[in-house]
């Protein structure tokens, strides 16, 4: 099979395109609640109700090697967790603030044994970092259409000075980046209305990210357009759909491929939500990931551990299923990418240089038709267990020439998760 051409994708990019599958973890004082991470705000909870959290907060069962064998497991090859969510609340020390994991009866930087624990499983480590801080006293409240005192009229005199607020994250990113070694990821969420690019001190931000960690990786929603031929310097490496994946690739202006990576939950819940048990199944999310890759994009499965620090069973339970899959069939994601062939009938393509993954969702009767690849194909094998497949064109085929034609004969696929290889 022709290669496809990935002449687009910068170096650095590639690992973290090989990698096509993560982890992304968000958990802080919103589990405590267990109604999602936007609690403070959906609830319009004072910052003096919110406190009883942060005393509360006390994560006993909090062994990030766990989460981080379970990834590895679940055959993610890196993982994006949460250091500081809209609730301003931060996992790591921070010397700009109080409102730290190391100031509850946890009493420990939280991020640092995250690094560890998921660098020693040999994972790519990202931080996710919110722009939005519903904590601090110099980000506006009042009006702001995500802040939790937004139509209190006891705030509507902002007597805020943003730019310190600038100064303060800018700080903490510098932190972040400077703490714990090598980081592989960031993670900025999120930017909205005028809030959006130069706002955030983007520019000045992303240069000091880039020095701080030169081969860093970083998402787009600092602002910015990546579709543009040249984007903006804050745009960023990677789009991150949510809770969506693209109908089709995505390109630039001039037509070249723009990495991204779909942000996906496990159930609807970002942050653990104790009711929330509408799970999507693992053959569900195996092929979201087949979906993706087929698109040239990432997938991001979302964790939300609970107040102990424990990933909820469910999730526990999809994830070991998807690493099943991803064992025998992980020659068909991981360094693979959109295939130079249409989406078949019956399923989708991915492709690694000239091998072809033939992702079978449903067979229908007959052999698998292989759209023009008559004489093109060597051999065919099944993933999970190398048996063979044979190609052959049916005695009655004389319209359909160009095609080749998988025939399962009575072999039925093992199950309705297979992966053919061409
Ligand atoms: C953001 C967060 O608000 C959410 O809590 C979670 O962390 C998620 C990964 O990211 O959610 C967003 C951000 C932007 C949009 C929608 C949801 N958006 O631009 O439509």
């Amino acid at each position: 099979m022709a290669n496809y051409n990935l002449e687009n994708s910068k170096d650095k990019l590639k690992v973290f395109t090989d990698a096509r599958f993560g982890m992304f973890i968000h958990w802080g004082l919103y589990s405590i609640p267990a109604r999602g991470e936007w609690v403070r705000s959906n609830e319009r909870i004072t910052a003096d109700d919110y406190e009883k959290f942060f005393y509360e907060f006390n994560p006993v069962n909090y062994n990030p090697k766990e989460w981080a064998k379970l990834a590895k497991e679940a055959g993610m090859k890196y993982v994006v967790m949460t250091t500081k969510h809209h609730d301003g609340f931060c996992l790591f020390d921070s010397k700009y603030t109080d409102y730290k994991a190391t100031n509850t009866l946890a009493k420990r930087d939280l991020i640092k044994e995250y690094v560890e624990a998921f660098r020693e499983e040999g994972l790519a480590v990202g931080f996710y970092y919110s722009l939005l801080d519903w904590h601090h006293e110099d980000f506006p409240a009042y009006g702001d259409r995500h802040h939790p005192m937004r139509d209190n009229e006891n705030f509507k005199e902002n007597k805020g000075n943003f730019n310190r607020y600038i100064e303060y994250f800018h700080n903490q990113v510098e932190e972040l980046l400077t703490n714990y070694g090598k980081i592989d990821i960031i993670w900025f969420d999120f930017s909205y209305d005028n809030m959006t690019g130069e706002k955030w001190g983007a520019s000045k931000l992303i240069k000091r990210v880039r020095e701080l960690q030169p081969h860093i990786i970083i998402n787009n929603r600092l602002g910015g357009n990546l579709k543009k031929s040249i984007p903006d310097d804050y745009a960023g490496d990677f789009t991150t759909p949510e809770q969506i994946i693209p109908p089709e690739a995505l390109v630039n202006e001039k037509g070249a491929l723009i990495p991204w990576e779909a942000c996906i939950t496990l159930n609807d819940h970002w942050g653990y939500c104790s009711q929330d048990k509408n799970y999507k199944s693992s053959e569900e999310i195996i092929r979201a990931l087949v979906e993706c890759v087929s698109k040239n994009g990432n997938l991001i499965l979302n964790v939300g551990p609970n107040a102990k620090g424990e990933i909820p069973e469910e999730s526990i339970n999809i994830l070991k299923e998807v690493g099943h899959w991803l064992k025998q069939n992980g020659h068909s994601i991981y360094g693979c990418t959109k295939s130079i062939l249409d989406k078949p009938e019956w399923g989708r393509y991915t492709q690694k240089d000239k091998y072809l993954y033939a992702h079978i969702f449903q067979r229908g009767v007959g052999p698998v038709n292989l759209r023009g690849l008559s004489g093109k194909i060597k051999r065919a094998r099944l993933l999970c267990d190398g048996s063979e497949i044979s190609i052959e064109t049916p005695w009655n085929a004389e319209d359909f020439k160009k095609d080749a034609f998988l025939n399962f004969k009575s072999a039925s696929l093992p199950d309705k998760k297979d992966t053919v290889i061409l």
